[in-house]
């Protein structure tokens, strides 16, 4: 299976997703069972399914191909090369191409001079007016293509604008960029560029990153820091002939390996095999040529021979355009195209299934909570009921005093949940604190100041390690709370269950290990920036500040994904208590109506025994299809299927339409 018909049918998948929880919301609201909690973990599903995306960066030193790659791979059907593609530098700016329903088809490209400002690059991406704007025609290929050309753009600057710009450094001469004949320095004239088209794959969540040579890629922090360590595939591009040179190796070393991690995510290419096919050799020499390259390749960048794949980008894409088969398969493209479907999206799909199927099973419980409160409540009253057989009327009036009685009593211990309620949401400030935007503000803070310091450069990783251990401090602190928090809750709940007969369950609280995690690769990639040279870039007016902006727009989303866990767990501890305590309020006043009723009427006693049994049955009708309802969204399997999943008829959904 291709990239393409991978992505298509995480699509389809993602597509049907949406739809059965959507009638599982309506059916949930239909029948009452949709309170706070639920409704919030409906809403999140909903939005981790829509809004998954996933990022796929090309990187390599200028001109290996990777523009090339992007043409062949994705926009073949264009029936021509879209993204620009040449000889020597062609793409000048780091350009993402996705896909916003919200904005018209169109280029949007950030000036270079963006750069003399501290913001960071998603700080700009937030402010759409200083885009340039060019709008896309989707349907003219010819135009499409003219427009791209933009990305390619440079600007011929002064030595002082190009250093204030970051391109231009007095101590690593060889890094720096062409000069011109009039003495004036050649530099990219857009800082990003952002393309918005309709393209199926890209409608469909996937982000493509097409990256400039290496001294561009440098002169923007955030590439490293940011846009890189998060795609959830990279492709690194080498050119068969020349196998990893110097340069390759710097890239690669900068932006590509991680320490501590299995680098699976990261694929090699041998682009150009191309070059050497030669009507002199056999086959079997020009194979063996490839092989060598690759095992090479492979050994000196410390990975796998199965990540290391060979292909034609220019012959694969010249082939699918002019429908040449034979062409396409000595391209060996469609085995790139397999590594991608199946490691890297297989690999991210797995993880969004398990994360969702994760979701629906709290949810599960969360409905499911309260099916169990509104049976329990049912067999209450029959046996309350079945006791009034046969009794006189004074037997019947002193069992409604008594119900009333129990209905003052419950009434006023409502004082006692709220005490527990206002303990827990005491505590639950803390966490918040610890996890909101002024104390993380507060910490970068003094990180850029520790940064101006002269003579920082020695100190840096120290200055980076405290940041980083006050942070996870933090983090720590909030986990602990939280477990003060959860285990409170779990000894009120036990007590509001013995006195009440509720079923109450306190929910566990959300695992701040995860952000630990994310708070380690965010270190290291920053370190590894540095740590590869430049830290001499330091000494530059703002480049600190720049630097830590980067890094606060990571973090921000690590802490606002954290504080969004704890809400939820606080709205399901919160719900569960507003939720048994309206159903109970709603069966006292059943319990009077049907003694009411007996009052009245001899007959009014074996009806509401009768009435009560055929409520037990509609209860355990509404649990299976809760079940099923539920079950379904678990076990949807994709459309023949990944390798992992079975899609014969017999386990594939039934069509939608039943489950209403
Ligand atoms: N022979 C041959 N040439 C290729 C192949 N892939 C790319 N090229 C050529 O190599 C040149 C550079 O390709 P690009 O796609 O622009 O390279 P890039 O990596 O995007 O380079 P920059 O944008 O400058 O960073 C172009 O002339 C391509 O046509 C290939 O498989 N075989
Ligand atoms: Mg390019």
């Amino acid at each position: 299976m291709s990239f393409n018909e991978q992505f298509d049918q995480h699509g389809a998948w993602r597509r049907e997703f949406a739809l059965r929880l959507k009638l599982l919301s309506e059916w949930l609201k239909d029948h009452d069972l949709l309170n706070a909690a639920v409704e919030e973990r409906l809403h999140r599903l909903e939005s981790q399914v829509r809004s998954d995306k996933v990022m796929v960066a090309f990187v390599a030193e200028f001109s290996r191909g990777k523009s090339e790659l992007i043409n062949a791979i994705f926009f073949a059907g264009y029936g021509r090369r879209i993204m620009p593609a040449s000889a020597g530098r062609t793409t000048m700016c780091p350009t993402e191409l996705g896909y916003d329903a919200d904005v018209p088809p169109c280029l949007r490209l950030l000036p270079i001079e963006t750069r003399l400002q501290t913001q960071a690059l998603m700080e700009w991406r937030m402010v759409p007016e200083k885009w340039t704007r060019v709008d896309l025609d989707v349907n003219d290929p010819v135009q499409l293509a003219q427009a791209l050309e933009k990305v390619a753009e440079v600007r011929y600057v002064t030595h002082d604008e190009a250093r204030a710009l970051g391109f231009w450094h007095d101590d690593v001469p060889e890094d720096n960029p062409r000069v011109n004949a009039d003495g004036l320095v050649e530099v990219p004239k857009w800082r990003h560029a952002l393309i918005n088209i309709a393209h199926p794959l890209l409608k469909q969540g996937l982000v493509i990153l097409d990256t400039p040579g290496l001294n561009a890629i440098g002169a923007e922090p955030e590439l490293t820091v940011s846009l890189i360590p998060q795609a959830h595939a990279v492709v690194f591009i080498l050119a068969a002939d020349t196998g990893v040179t110097k340069s390759d190796l710097a890239i690669w070393r900068e932006h590509l390996i991680t320490e501590g991690d299995d680098n699976e995510a990261r694929l090699v290419v041998l682009n150009k095999i191309d070059t050497l096919w030669d009507a002199l050799s056999t086959p079997a020499q020009m194979e063996a040529q490839i092989e060598r390259q690759r095992a090479t390749s492979a050994d000196i960048l410390g990975l796998p021979l199965a990540q290391v794949i060979p292909v034609s980008a220019q012959k694969g894409l010249v082939a699918k355009v002019t429908g040449n088969d034979e062409l396409l398969k000595a391209s060996r493209l469609p085995g790139l195209e397999l590594a991608l479907a199946q490691g890297v999206m297989g690999q991210r799909q797995k993880i969004l299934r398990s994360a969702v199927a994760g979701g629906i099973v709290e949810l599960r419980a969360e409905a499911g909570r309260t099916i169990h409160i509104r049976r329990r409540d049912l067999a209450e009253q029959m046996i309350e009921l079945r006791g009034l057989r046969g009794k006189n009327t004074s037997v019947i009036k002193h069992m409604r005093s008594r119900i009333e009685q129990e209905q003052v009593d419950f009434n006023t211990s409502g004082a006692k949940i709220h005490a527990v309620r206002s303990i827990h949401l005491k505590l639950l400030r803390d966490v918040f604190n610890l996890l909101g935007t002024p104390t993380l503000k507060s910490e970068l803070a003094q990180l850029t100041a520790a940064l101006k310091e002269p003579g920082i450069k020695l100190g840096i990783k120290k200055a980076y390690g405290q940041t980083f251990s006050r942070l996870r401090e933090g983090l720590q602190k909030a986990q602990s709370t939280s477990a003060e928090i959860q285990s409170m809750l779990a000894g009120s709940f036990t007590q509001l269950n013995s006195e009440f007969g509720f079923s109450l369950q306190a929910p566990k609280e959300p695992e701040m290990s995860r952000f630990l995690q994310d708070l380690d690769l965010i270190e290291r990639s920053h370190l590894q920036y540095l740590g590869v040279g430049n830290i001499l870039k330091l000494a530059q007016p703002e480049f600190a500040e720049r630097l830590v902006r980067a890094l606060a727009t990571r973090l921000r989303v690590v802490y606002e994904t954290a504080l969004g866990e704890v809400e939820l767990w606080n709205k399901s501890a919160a719900s569960q208590l507003d939720a048994q305590l309206k159903e109970r309020r709603r069966n006292f006043g059943r319990r009077i109506e049907a003694i009411e009723r007996i009052q009245q009427a001899a007959t009014g006693l074996d009806e509401r025994i009768d009435e009560i049994d055929k409520n037990e049955r509609g209860i355990d009708e509404l649990d299976s299809k809760l079940n099923e309802l539920t079950a379904r969204l678990v076990s949807m399997p994709a459309r023949r299927g990944g390798a992992e999943e079975p899609a014969d008829a017999a386990t594939r959904p039934a069509p939608l339409s039943e489950a209403a």
